[in-house]
């Protein structure tokens, strides 16, 4: 069987590699269509060696689709997923619309992929920044339990789109120049203020709940809890995190604490355990200062991870820095390796 595709947001950030994602897959492609703004429309793309001409998303462009890869902002999602599955496609959503709904899995592939089966036409992909945290720590839980996590993250300007991802460049120039720096967008378009990116750090990442945690602080535990335990008994982990905007194009940063059930977890045997596992690479040789840094993992599908060490004054305690590639390993990849699995399932019809 080949199927029809659709890239929602076929123009963005994550939409650019969810084309290349997806022309790598081993999805059987009949034809593909890319949907995007109105902006867009009539806008050429290639497709392997196709050109593909950009379509505005309406309802109707859903008409004979089989599948959706979908990363237009969760607005977009909203409105147009449930006209995709009233009209018989099954939907990969990149955006945080339907994450929380109890009718939606909330997919890592490797992680918790079984749940798949009982989609109702939308499949979530969580956050980057929980993806990345999740692969890595997924062995670790699987072996000695988790009790704990409390988790810094470094993020990349890319997570907030192309956009905002412009804006700092335009920054840094704006530096180099001696002129001011000129902020209309981060740390997000959705909040009142707006601050320079380019030298400097925002620790503000989507707006700001009533309890002084931001959204994506309120998104990386949630979105745990509910990969790990499907919505039921997650009070049997904590979790709390502090997001930060870094100045880097590309490749989320995360200084990763948690605590294990098993206090006789020691840091050689989570380095194994790690190596040991497909998807994730252990950069661990302090002595040669060989560690994960953006730069490295930008443009790879994999997790790299490093500084695994223990929390000497806490028994049971350990650190780690996990680095992935937010619009591949946090996004499109994801995306796409969620698409595969629901190929090699049978599961892309609609329940
Ligand atoms: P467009 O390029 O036409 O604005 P990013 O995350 O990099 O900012 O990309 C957002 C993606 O979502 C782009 O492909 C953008 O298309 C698309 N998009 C934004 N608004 C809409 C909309 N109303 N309908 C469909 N696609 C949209
Ligand atoms: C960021 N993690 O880096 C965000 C981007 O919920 O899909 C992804 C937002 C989301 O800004």
């Amino acid at each position: 069987k080949k199927y029809v595709v659709a890239i929602l947001g076929a123009t963005g950030a994550v939409g650019s590699r969810l084309i290349s994602e997806l022309e790598q897959s081993s999805i059987p492609v009949k034809d593909v269509k890319f949907l995007a703004s109105k902006r867009s429309a009539g806008k050429k793309l290639k497709f392997n060696d196709q050109e593909v001409i950009v379509e505005e998303a309406t309802p109707e462009s859903f008409e004979n689709v089989d599948l959706v890869l979908s990363s237009a902002g969760g607005t977009v999602s909203k409105q147009l997923l449930p006209e995709a599955v009233k009209r018989g496609a099954v939907c990969v959503d990149n955006t945080s619309a339907f994450r929380m709904d109890e009718n939606v899995p909330l997919i890592i592939p490797g992680v918790n992929e079984q749940q798949l089966i009982q989609h109702k036409g939308i499949i979530a992909n969580p956050n980057c920044s929980t993806i990345q945290m999740v692969a890595a720590l997924f062995p670790i839980y699987q072996r000695w339990g988790l009790e704990q996590i409390i988790v810094s993250t470094y993020q990349a300007v890319s997570g907030a789109g192309q956009s905002a991802w412009n804006e700092m460049l335009q920054q840094a120039q704006e530096r180099l120049d001696n002129e001011e720096l000129v902020a209309n967008i981060l740390p997000t378009a959705a909040d009142k203020k707006h601050y320079p990116l380019a030298f400097n750090l925002l620790p503000q990442i989507d707006v700001f709940e009533d309890d002084g945690y931001t959204h994506e602080e309120w998104k990386m535990i949630h979105e745990t809890k509910k990969i790990l335990f499907n919505d039921q008994d997650s009070s049997r982990i904590k979790v709390t995190a502090t997001c930060v905007r870094v100045p880097v194009e590309i490749g989320h940063g995360e200084a990763v604490y948690f605590t294990v059930e098993d206090k006789s977890a020691v840091a050689s045997e989570i380095q194994l355990e790690i190596e040991q596992t497909p998807g994730l690479v252990l950069q661990d040789k302090p002595q040669e200062q060989i560690y994960p840094q953006p730069l490295l993992a930008s443009g790879k599908r994999d997790t790299f991870v490093g500084r695994v060490r223990a929390d000497n004054e806490n028994p049971g305690a350990f650190h780690m820095w996990v680095v992935a590639d937010n619009l591949l390993r946090g996004a499109a990849s994801n995306t796409v390796d969620i698409a595969e699995c629901l190929v090699k399932r049978d599961l892309v019809r609609v329940p």
